[in-house]
């Protein structure tokens, strides 16, 4: 069960995020009504939410998924690929000593970023891309291993983030988009595949009892539903011109 969620709240430089999406500049006021629309729906799903303030030195800072790993048995601040966002892991790292007293940390030459982490029980897959290295990630493995976790490491082809495009919904059940359909490290998964006109949808979140599900990607929805899952929509597009996908929205644990 996951008790607790922390987010951060869009500052006005949002818009001046990185990004490769030629999907136009995000709208600031949306954004804040869509962001707390989020919110609403983690607390939905039964999670006491800390809202940090923001930090318009960090465009991306609302993505805190990419600035921690949190398990059960450890808190891990990474260390973010992304010049522009490396400092977001300061205050991440004071905020996260409210709730963690083991606090683990990527070093550099490593570098990680949460979107590229994804927890299935006791094992982890980490995504080697542009923000992730094989350092990050061998640290990262050799860290995990102290706590009893294994970790299988994925280079990427295509996705941003391994997140991007593979996603646990628990009980086995694993959505796959794009490179990850039919990919030799998810064999043993049931897998859910996300159609191609609907790739971004590929990035859900399994929060308790409910998947939280980006809005108008009815196949996705669909499929998920007939799972047994109950789904709760919420409206991302204003983060998905900046490439941010539902799950980095937000740390869980
Ligand atoms: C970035 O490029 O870092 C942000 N604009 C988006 C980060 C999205 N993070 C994620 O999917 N975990």
């Amino acid at each position: 069960m996951f008790k607790h969620a922390i987010v951060r709240k869009i500052g006005k430089s949002f818009v001046n995020g990185l990004t490769t999406s030629d999907l136009g500049n995000p709208d600031y006021e949306k954004a804040l009504v869509q962001h707390e629309a989020y919110v609403e729906a983690l607390k939905r799903c039964g999670v006491k939410v800390t809202v940090l303030e923001t930090d318009e030195r960090y465009p991306d800072s609302t993505f805190v998924e990419d600035t921690a790993v949190l398990t059960p048995k450890c808190a891990l601040v990474t260390n973010p690929g992304a010049e522009s966002r490396n400092g977001e892991i300061d205050e991440m790292k004071e905020v996260l000593k409210d709730f963690y007293d083991t606090i683990e940390y990527i070093q550099s030459p490593g570098m990680l970023d949460g979107g590229d982490v994804m927890q299935v029980e006791d094992h982890f897959y980490v995504g080697l891309s542009t923000r992730t290295n094989e350092a990050g990630a061998l640290q990262f493995k050799d860290i995990m291993g102290k706590y009893g976790y294994d970790t299988s490491i994925i280079p990427l082809k295509e996705f941003f983030h391994l997140k991007t495009g593979v996603n646990y919904l628990g009980d086995n059940n694993l959505l796959v988009a794009g490179e990850f359909i039919n990919h030799e490290a998810f064999s043993g998964f049931n897998q859910i595949t996300v159609k191609q006109e609907e790739g971004y949808s590929g990035n859900c979140v399994r929060m308790n009892d409910c998947v939280i599900v980006p809005k108008g990607f009815k196949g996705t929805k669909k499929k998920i539903e007939e799972l047994g899952y109950t789904v709760i929509e919420v409206e991302m597009s204003e983060f998905q011109k900046q490439d941010g996908g539902l799950s980095c929205l937000s740390l869980r644990f």
